[in-house]
């Protein structure tokens, strides 16, 4: 016991660089949402993991951007708390993209907070050898990294050599997470952040940003209203999707509802996994303009 160690480390970047499929590859199972969309992780989320005497605690956060609405003010205000609250971060970046203005933006701004930096070239499965070494030419003097490592986030590549690197920062005396730990986020969150996803990734365009889920009740076996005909170990869940404008709700339904209907069915497939019991989800779709800068619409969804 006397020689456990922990650490914090934030991961930060640019949106869709895969900070949260880097989050769910370290942990070895899906909690954070994940999708082509940009924007898809609202708050920080916290995943845990033990290895031997060393726990690292990872905070994923909402790629970095200029914020329109009351919703993405929050978000960076998640951004900017994990910064505070890390030993060390881990910038992740596409190393399929350019070096842009965001990103020597956040060069500056890590500059100023000083704190041990890991640079993360993500998505090497697109690149070859050659363009691989030409961006880390291209990065290497943005910041004093502690090191630069290629990583393949979404198959898993170069991920033991990242371990031993970060296993190698936790020196802080003790644990700070019971060993049953691995997250802060409850399941109700967790469930309305797997419908969310399955939301994203089944529209286009401008719909995803204007979304948001809200568990509207969970109900368990002895609970009133809970459907007999479901067992006695299921679990019912009825959540609205919000939607900025109707144009939206219409897209989300689809012509004869089928668009709503695939939605429903594969996040309640989704979710049994999740939560390794029986489910039976409902979902309603309502408009409510410009919730995105409401606060108490905020406060409510969590973010
Ligand atoms: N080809 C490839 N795609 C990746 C990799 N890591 C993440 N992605 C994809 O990049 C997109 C954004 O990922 P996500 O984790 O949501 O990014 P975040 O916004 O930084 O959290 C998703 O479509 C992922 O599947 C990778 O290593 N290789
Ligand atoms: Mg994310």
């Amino acid at each position: 016991m006397a020689d456990r160690h922990h650490v914090t480390l934030a991961i930060i970047g640019l949106p869709n660089s895969g900070k949260s499929t880097l989050l769910n590859a370290l942990l070895g199972q899906r909690l954070a949402a994940t999708s082509q969309v940009a924007q898809t992780t609202r708050t920080r989320v916290l995943g845990v993991v033990d290895r031997g005497d060393k726990q690292l605690a990872f905070l994923d956060t909402p790629g970095i951007h200029t914020p329109r609405h009351a919703l993405n003010e929050r978000m960076m205000g998640h951004v900017a708390q994990a910064l505070q609250e890390a030993d060390v971060l881990l910038w992740v970046v596409d190393a399929d993209d350019h070096l842009g203005p965001g990103e020597r933006a956040l060069a500056r701004r890590l500059k100023l907070i000083g704190r041990p930096t890991y640079l993360l070239l993500n998505k090497i499965d697109l690149l070859s050898r050659g363009r691989l070494l030409e961006k880390v030419a291209t990065y290497k003097d943005l910041l004093p990294f502690k090191e630069i490592v290629p990583i393949g986030a979404k198959t898993g590549l170069n991920l033991e050599p990242l371990w031993a690197l970060l296993e190698g920062e936790a020196d802080k005396p003790g644990w700070p997470y019971g060993e049953e730990t691995f997250t802060d986020q409850t399941e109700r969150t967790l469930a309305a952040e797997f419908i969310r996803e399955k939301v994203l990734r089944k529209t286009r365009e401008e719909v995803p940003h204007g979304i948001a889920v809200l568990i509207e009740r969970w109900l368990e076996p002895g609970q009133e209203d809970y459907p007999e005909d479901m067992g006695p170990e299921g679990v019912f869940i009825a959540a609205r999707i919000l939607v900025d404008r109707d144009g939206h709700r219409k897209i989300l339904l689809g012509s004869g509802g089928e668009m709503i209907k695939d939605i429903r069915q594969s996040a309640q497939r989704e979710l049994k996994k999740l939560l390794e019991r029986p489910v039976r989800l409902e979902l309603f779709v309502k408009v409510d303009e410009g919730w995105r800068d409401r606060p108490d619409r905020l406060d409510r969804l969590e973010i």
